[in-house]
């Protein structure tokens, strides 16, 4: 046992602006609404965390209420006085009495990591075996709700270097008028861009075998999570049949999830997200099950700002493979930064940070400024 233990653990709501509405099938945000978890140790030091999910309860099964009020009454005090270097030990802690809760368990072995690289002196991708790439190719998603508008935005992204890959969130329009959008920005954007979309579950398996069809003859690269994940038998029936590959995302809310679609044989491509895992150990376990499948990856976010973000990104580059590449854009769709410097974003690529930890530092004012009360 080491002498650090962990003194206390706190979580605060900080709610910031987004650059325009961002639109997907099940909410529209109007702002992105982080929970940044702090860990303080008893050699001074403090790990920082995030668990961010996205429109309150609409998307996952923990709301930034929930996920707060759980840190603060259960997880938190189940921490406290522990050994703050032996994270696996503190994990299986968690784990023991809670279940699921895996994205305030990911903010909160964010900050056990963050913690930790900060006293050994190393990245947070070094503590979890050493990183064999620096930077991360980064999508955009492209969710103004206007065909006209998304793709004057695809085109400047290019211009700027900035993305050559392109999501696109459909679903909550008659699937007729979603593929018709889709369609035209394909083709206004041609082979300069990979489109892709994420239809977030909004189709059933009648309307998802003729759409899956129709994007892969228009070149669409990928389709994400198209029907329910509840309807395996379907998923597992579309996998065979779409001409583009489907990928799970919300099908995977656990790595348990992660193993049993690959052994249904349910997608071709799995979403890793450190929140729907419980942290960037426990998504690095859903993306051995899918090399161990033959199953390829790619690096999902839930739109978290710069914490969330390098937390995943830290793990992302300890992959063999990313064929997929990652949309760790969340920090790029706020107008807002909570850490004294922003993650940088070059070349069409996130580039992760080397320094200790996970390599960002709090900026006290703006956390307190964007805070609830
Ligand atoms: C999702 O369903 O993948 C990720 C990017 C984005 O625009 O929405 C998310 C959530
Ligand atoms: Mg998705």
């Amino acid at each position: 046992m080491s002498h650090v233990l962990i003194e206390s653990v706190s979580a605060v709501i900080v709610d910031l602006p987004t650059i325009r509405p961002h639109k997907l099938a099940m909410h529209t945000m109007q702002q992105q609404t982080l929970v940044v978890i702090r860990v303080r140790c008893s050699d001074g030091l403090e790990g920082i965390g995030e668990s961010t999910t996205i429109g309150g309860l609409a998307y996952g099964n923990e709301s930034p209420e929930s996920i707060k009020q759980n840190i603060d009454s259960h997880l938190g005090p189940l921490l406290v006085g522990q050994d703050a270097a032996n994270i696996n030990a503190c994990m299986l802690r968690l784990d023991k009495a809670a279940k699921g809760n895996t994205f305030a368990k990911s903010g909160l072995e964010s900050a056990l990591l963050d913690a930790q690289g900060k006293r050994l002196g190393l990245a947070v991708s070094e503590l979890l075996g050493g990183r064999v790439r620096d930077s991360l190719e980064v999508a955009w998603t492209l969710a103004s709700g206007d065909t006209a508008k998304d793709i004057a935005e695809a085109e400047q992204m290019l211009d700027l270097r900035r993305h050559r890959i392109f999501k696109l969130k459909i679903g909550a329009n008659p699937v007729s008028q979603d593929l018709k959008h889709v369609i035209a920005i394909k083709q206004a954007l041609g082979e300069r861009a990979s489109v892709r979309v994420d239809v977030n579950q909004y189709w059933d398996e009648s309307q998802a075998i003729r759409a899956c069809q129709v994007l892969g003859d228009n070149g669409i690269d990928l389709i994400e999570q198209p029907i329910s994940r509840i309807n395996r038998a379907g998923q597992v029936r579309l996998n065979q049949r779409s001409p583009a590959p489907i990928m799970a995302d919300e099908s995977i809310e656990s790595v348990e999830d992660a193993f049993s679609l690959a052994a249904d044989g349910a997608a071709s491509i799995f979403a890793l997200k450190i929140a729907k895992n419980g942290g960037p150990r426990a998504v690095l376990r859903t993306a051995q099950i899918a090399e161990a499948a033959g199953i390829a990856l790619y690096g999902g976010t839930m739109l978290e700002g710069a914490i969330g973000t390098l937390a995943s990104a830290h793990a992302f580059v300890t992959l063999r493979q990313l064929t997929w590449g990652t949309e760790l854009f969340g920090p790029l769709l706020l107008t807002e930064e909570i850490v004294t410097e922003a993650p940088v974003y070059r070349d069409f690529a996130l580039q992760v940070p080397r320094t200790p930890g996970l390599g960002l530092t709090l900026d006290e004012e703006r956390l307190a400024f964007f805070a609830r009360e």
